[in-house]
């Protein structure tokens, strides 16, 4: 799991003798801080666009996580024959998912629904939100938090295709968590009646350990990463609501076996539905707009 920020809580981390032991494990090696950055992209007025609204670091998560090293290093470290053993806390989780139930609650009382859409790098997530904006335009209120680590490029782009938009920049990070998409939401105050799609870190493993409030996990998968990815990253794939299989119309010139696919991701998910796509031409997305539309809240007062 991620070990620049230790958020892979539960995660048995074991390092041979001859490597430096990190700071933040209690070694003399560098302490890593986690920044993370909000600006707002106006869809069309680049004056009010590009303005930062929030800038925090995790310094204090860290902290913890020394803090609670020392505290119980007796107990946590074991010598091993080849190296030394050490479980990381819960604690970064825990509060991940105290703020998870408030972002929850907020996006509830105000009659938004929230979409946690996860992938690989370049799988198309951004594709096919541009082509939702455009294609959903007066139909579906629709506004997008970009997670990335850096740049904004991604929310340009969804600028330039018409929805409102916040990137967050997680700098080492490498998924999003809920303490940032608080500071997202409240920079973007969606409207009542509205969906929120929140495009995560490109990574198919740290993404799926952090609830951020959703009410749905998608998750968008691509031909060209191979058939066997349900079966090698299972946590991804099991909590997801929805599987968009995209890029088919790279079928023809890709090593990618449907039906092996479709079988493994009955194993890791067999209460997804899965909807081929691509995001490119078009092909199949109108079920993901259909999905999309059964799903609008109803607009509060
Ligand atoms: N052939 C084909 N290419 C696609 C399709 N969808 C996206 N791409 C291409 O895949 C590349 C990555 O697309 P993005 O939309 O940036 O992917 P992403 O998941 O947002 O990437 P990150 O934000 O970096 O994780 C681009 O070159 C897209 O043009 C598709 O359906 N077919
Ligand atoms: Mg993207």
């Amino acid at each position: 799991m991620c070990g620049s920020c230790g958020c892979g809580s539960a995660a048995v981390i074991t390092l041979l003798p001859d490597r430096p032991v990190p700071a933040w494990m209690g070694g003399r090696g560098r302490f890593s801080r986690r920044a993370a950055r909000v600006r707002y992209l106006h869809p069309r007025d680049p004056a009010r666009s590009d303005v930062l609204l929030a800038d925090f670091d995790h310094e204090q998560v860290h902290t913890d996580h020394e803090h609670t090293h020392h505290e119980h290093a007796d107990h946590e470290h074991a010598d091993h024959e080849h190296g030394r053993t050490v479980e990381l806390q819960q604690k970064v989780l825990a509060k991940n998912d105290d703020l998870a139930v408030r972002n929850r609650e907020w996006l509830r009382e105000r009659g938004i629904l929230a979409i946690n859409l996860m992938s690989s790098p370049g799988s198309g997530k951004t594709t096919l939100l541009e082509r939702t904006t455009r294609e959903l335009a007066g139909k579906v209120r629709l506004s997008v938090i970009e997670g990335d680590q850096e740049t904004a490029l991604d929310a340009r782009r969804i600028q330039a295709a018409g929805s409102r938009v916040i990137q967050i920049n997680t700098g080492v990070g490498c998924h999003l968590d809920a303490e940032m998409v608080a500071h997202g939401l409240r920079g973007l105050d969606p409207p009542s009646g509205s969906i929120v799609v929140i495009e995560n870190v490109g990574n198919l493993v740290c993404p799926a350990l952090f609830d951020l409030g959703e009410e749905a996990r998608v998750v968008l998968a691509s031909v060209t990463e191979g058939t066997d990815k349900p079966l090698k990253y299972p946590h991804m794939f099991r909590q997801a609501d929805l599987v968009l299989l995209n890029k088919t119309d790279l079928l023809p010139y890709v090593d990618f076996d449907m039906k092996q696919y479709m079988a493994d991701l009955r194993i890791a998910a067999p209460d997804a539905l899965l909807v081929q796509i691509s995001a490119t031409t078009g092909d199949g997305v109108q079920a993901w707009y259909d999905w999309l539309r059964r799903r609008v809240p109803a607009p509060h007062d």
